[in-house]
């Protein structure tokens, strides 16, 4: 996925330059600077659009087409104020945006429209000003609808939008702010990380499409005081959602105004291992919904964040006039640029809450029982229909001590694909569940593919292998990491799966190499499944695949540094079904080796491990 070029290796390499050096100066407000033109209805109708049945007015995107002056006169202003990026006027310019004023059909020309004339802007402005280098951001907005909430309380399952056309629409106007001349792309005011997911994914698309990228930018928005996107992900957990499509910055801005913003920008400063912006509104709205701040007090707090070293390109929001503007370049100009963290290469998954697998973690419980083929409980209420009893199970796993939930609908009589999506949405309504992150557990793509696309945050794929060969596997991963999620990757090829140590081992090694040279899968987001097979079932032969696993674990650590391992705890005592005290111990003294091997996760019954000195010395023995 990166090995497409930039459209423009000159244009990328000035603006590094230019970050080194400096805080880069972003915009300000389009929307309340046109609020201030007093524009009229035909203002928004020009000749083009007299015969429109509908009100237009307050469509601000479609005055590029009937009244570019006022537009290009407002890029102007920012320019001359001192911003060194302006954004398009497309905030509300996809299809499903302009949906709401019957005009969805022009979202492509809005875009391109929008770009070619921010592009005419710039380009006179540096022929004007030789000594200035400035740049088109081309501005995707949130839209008006969110891919991970109901907006039927009586129907948490419910979206009003899914994955798919947010894809579509967020690539339709990728299209025309690139083909118009876009130096980068931001997706902002992001409300719903799975919103923001499929806008990259969407521009990802475009990229392929047209054999070309440009940098991306992102910029999250903090609802409130919680410090919780309206999604009700934290500024960590939000990172590790959208990690993967190698940003060039990410940033906050919108809703509040930089005092209330600051100890979100100080997290997001220092997780972030990329660039970092901001550009808040002038203060909190007063009562007649109007932004306050002066350009004194709100350079005064980005000039004390940028001297904190929080920043690295700074501008504002809602209620920011040139005025704003000049001041805070003014303020931020002599300042040092955030220094980019480096940070360790950790496996960083998200729910609504961060999950970082580091060494002093030690073991990672995947919680089991939300698997309609391991457990008859499951089955039979997702037969039934009884999720509100079925969100219990996922429920008692996360309090239990689960830190992730496997979550499977494998079942022959179920619609998979439904069963997951409805699953995985009744999930993403339940806090106190969906702050951890998901495993998508299933034999077929249909199925990881549908819940992958329900999920804001960063969860792990379970599993792609070689069983197909190469080429699927290859393909699968690509998706999985356009998508954003590790991969839990099975000791399977195309003769089977492996059941020897050394097999195991050289499948792994196959895999390796390809998600990592072919398709640059990060190694901390490969977790390899070594295949845990119940021994003890009276045939010789599988006496030895417990202790085969963990040698296996332990080589296939040492051959692929930075992957991971993980097993199905539970099938290694299938044959002792019905005896659960045996069951446990032999749990519990398989994970003490395989830990110590290095094994860094499995999918257990969460609650029912037990603890290896505790375990009956004689059945410890015997085990
Ligand atoms: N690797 C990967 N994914 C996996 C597995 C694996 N997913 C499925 C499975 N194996 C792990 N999950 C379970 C879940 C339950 C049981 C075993 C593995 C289990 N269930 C009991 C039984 O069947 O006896 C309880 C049955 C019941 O309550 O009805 O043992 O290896 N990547």
């Amino acid at each position: 996925m990166n090995k497409i070029p930039y459209k423009n290796p000159e244009t990328v390499q000035r603006l590094e330059e230019m970050l080194k050096k400096r805080i880069l100066v972003l915009d300000g407000a389009m929307g309340t600077m046109i609020q201030a033109c007093e524009l009229d209805e035909k203002d928004f109708h020009g000749e083009r659009f007299l015969d429109h049945g509908t009100s237009l007015k307050g469509n601000n995107d479609i005055l590029t087409l009937t009244r570019p002056d006022v537009i290009a006169d407002i890029h102007r202003e920012f320019l001359e104020s001192g911003a060194d990026i302006i954004e398009t006027n497309t905030f509300n310019a996809t299809s499903i945006s302009q949906g709401d004023y019957h005009t969805e059909s022009l979202a492509e020309e809005l875009n391109f429209e929008s770009a070619v004339l921010a592009r005419s802007v710039v380009d006179q402005f540096m022929a004007d000003h030789p000594d200035r280098s400035c740049f088109v951001l081309g501005s995707l907005g949130p839209t008006n609808r969110t891919a991970s909430l109901s907006p039927d309380v009586n129907r948490p399952e419910f979206r009003n939008i899914s994955f798919a056309d947010l894809r579509d629409a967020y690539a339709e106007s990728a299209r025309g702010l690139l083909r118009g001349g876009s130096d980068l792309l931001v997706v902002e005011t992001v409300f719903d990380t799975l919103n923001c997911k499929a806008a990259l994914f969407g521009i990802e698309q475009v990229f392929e499409e047209l054999g070309y990228r440009v940098p991306v930018m992102v910029s999250g928005t903090i609802v409130d005081a919680s410090g919780r996107t309206l999604s009700g992900q934290t500024v960590e957990a939000f990172w590790h959602s959208i990690r993967h499509a190698k940003l060039f910055a990410v940033g906050l801005n919108c809703a509040l105004g930089a005092a209330e913003i600051r100890p979100w920008i100080q997290e997001l400063a220092r997780v972030a291992d990329c660039p970092v912006s901001l550009y808040p509104n002038a203060g909190l709205p007063n009562e007649l919904g109007e932004y306050d701040d002066t350009p004194d007090q709100m350079a005064g707090l980005l000039g004390d964040f940028a001297a904190e070293g929080l920043l690295n390109l700074v501008g504002g929001c809602c209620g920011t006039r040139p005025e704003h503007i000049a001041a805070i370049r003014a303020a931020t100009g002599e300042a040092q640029p955030r220094e980019i963290p480096r940070k360790t290469a950790w496996c960083r998954l998200s729910g609504l809450e961060p999950l970082t697998i580091t060494p002093e973690l030690n073991f990672v419980n995947i919680g089991e029982r939300t698997n309609v083929t391991g457990s008859a409980v499951f089955r039979r209420l997702i037969q039934n229909d009884d999720y509100p009893a079925a969100l219990d199970v996922a429920r008692q796993q996360v309090e239990n001590g689960a830190q992730i939930i496997d979550v499977n609908m494998d079942e022959g009589l179920l619609d998979g694909p439904k069963a997951m999506t409805t699953f995985l949405n009744l999930i993403a309504s339940e806090p106190d569940i969906a702050r951890v992150p998901v495993m998508i557990d299933s034999s077929r793509w249909d199925v990881l593919e549908a819940g992958l696309q329900c999920l804001q945050g960063k969860g792990v794929v379970n599993s792609i292998s070689m069983k197909e060969g190469e080429q699927p596997f290859r393909e699968q991963a690509r998706l999985v990491r356009r998508y954003g999620a590790a991969v839990i990757v099975m000791a399977f090829d195309e003769n089977g799966q492996a059941d020897s140590l050394e097999r195991r081992v050289t499948i792994c090694k196959r895999a390796w190499k390809i998600l990592t040279e072919d398709v640059g899968f990060p190694p901390e987001d490969i977790i390899f499944d070594p295949n845990i097979f119940a021994v003890a079932t009276g045939i010789e032969e599988h006496n030895s695949y417990g202790v085969d696993f963990i040698e296996a674990t332990r080589q296939i650590k040492k051959a692929c540094p930075g992957a991971l391992v993980s097993g199905g705890l539970s099938n290694i005592s299938f044959s002792f079904r019905g005896q659960e005290q045996i069951r446990e111990a032999i749990h519990s003294v398989f994970l003490y080796h395989a830990i110590q091997a290095g094994m860094d996760m499995a999918i257990v019954n969460a609650g029912q491990l037990e603890i290896y000195d505790e375990i009956d010395a004689r059945l410890r023995e015997a085990v």
